[in-house]
């Protein structure tokens, strides 16, 4: 029986640069970082996990630099010395020494339940209760850019039949043109995929009602987190008032936070990123409420690599809550991957990928040449 103990736990900070700019609210990011998490049983299993943030600290206040030092200095003398499988009990020692911090906790506890899976030689999915689906709908995001050229990946996809749905990010223009930009692409693409957008909690609650029946009047099917994280009331004021799904992301960093979405009637769809939320455990919990309330979850994301995807990919296929897709598209904006065989999209959907652990394998060489020196 191989001993769960963890022996040790390492990171470094890769840099991996995108396919082409992804331009959000208030920053373009050129290249993702990621810290690497390895945990290491005293039986020699190596589980990985991934801190992530998208471009940069402005989302939700850590980056690869904070997550390290969180990890390195007070996460990782917590766990050492526990097993990989008294997950509950490392999260409440993780409380103890790291307030908030949740993206740096979700790298090492998706790490201990792939060291858990691989000693068991089970897939991640298995200890979360079992696969219910194998695949799931995966949208693609376009940061904030030119109408053609957001025309022309689009038609390009569609083509390809990758993604069938694009989420549009918001919030870097003027919101008038905005609104523009993005009602003429609707007007362009002439139903032939579903949009949505998410505008990054840059509107105030002013703004949000002045613009927002022009994208639903321009045929937009799902607006995420318009206005502010904290300010659940003008989100369910937006909820009763406008025809259309909106989707709570920054306002949702907790299960409490989902608690209070349910209980104010904010949104009709809760973006269940396992990186904001602490891991998979904290991910479960949040689509347990969401369930109970009647809230769809979708699958999101921070813009993950592979490693991180294919966590919150084992989370959505073991749970049914997620009725609402995901955009687990994260490996696709990379340029180069640092896994050995790549995550499957097709079809419009990603496919979980069989084998123990998260079922991905690191390209070490890959992984060497991407290593912050
Ligand atoms: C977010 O706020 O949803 C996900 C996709 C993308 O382009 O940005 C992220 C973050
Ligand atoms: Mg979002």
């Amino acid at each position: 029986m191989s001993d769960l103990t963890i022996r040790s736990v390492e990171t470094r900070i890769l840099d991996v640069p995108l396919i082409r700019p992804h331009k959000f609210a208030t920053t373009t990011a050129t290249a993702q970082s990621i810290l690497l998490v390895a945990v290491t049983t005293e039986s020699g299993v190596v589980g990985y996990g991934e801190g992530v943030t998208p471009g940069g600290p402005w989302w939700g206040g850590e980056s690869a630099e904070t997550m390290q030092v969180l990890v390195e200095k007070y996460l990782a003398p917590v766990a050492v010395g526990r097993r990989v499988d008294e997950i509950p009990a490392v999260l409440e020692a993780m409380e103890g020494v790291v307030a908030r911090g949740r993206f740096a906790k979700a790298s090492l506890e998706i790490a201990m339940f792939d060291a858990w899976a691989r000693s068991l030689d089970v897939p991640v999915r298995s200890l979360l209760g079992g696969a219910v689906r194998d695949s799931i709908e995966c949208t693609w995001a376009l940061g904030a850019m030119p109408l053609e050229e957001m025309v022309e990946e689009i038609d390009e996809l569609l083509a390809a039949d990758r993604h069938r749905t694009f989420k549009l990010k918001m919030g870097a223009l003027d919101p008038a043109e905005d609104v523009a930009r993005i009602a003429a692409l609707a007007e362009r693409l002439e139903g032939r995929a579903g949009l949505r957008v998410d505008i990054n909690a840059r509107w105030d609650r002013f703004t949000a009602n002045v613009h927002l029946p022009a994208l639903v009047e321009a045929g937009i099917e799902l607006i995420e987190q318009p206005t502010p994280t904290e300010q659940i009331e003008v989100l369910a004021e937006l909820n009763r008032s406008l025809p259309v799904q909106f989707m709570a992301d920054e306002s949702v960093q907790s299960p409490h936070d989902a608690l209070e979405v349910a209980r104010r009637d904010a949104a009709g769809v809760i973006a269940v990123k396992t990186t904001k939320l602490g891991g998979l455990t904290r991910g479960k919990e949040v689509v347990a409420i969401a369930r109970a309330a009647g809230i769809a979850c979708h699958a999101a994301t921070s813009l993950e690599g592979p490693i991180g995807t294919v966590a919150s990919l084992h989370l959505a296929c073991a749970e049914p809550g997620f009725n609402y897709g995901s955009e687990l598209f994260g490996p696709l904006l990379l340029a180069e991957t640092y896994v050995t065989t790549p995550i499957r999209y097709e079809a419009g959907r990603v496919h979980l990928p069989s084998g123990p652990g998260l079922g991905v394998e690191l390209d070490h060489d890959a992984v060497d040449k991407f290593t912050r020196r």
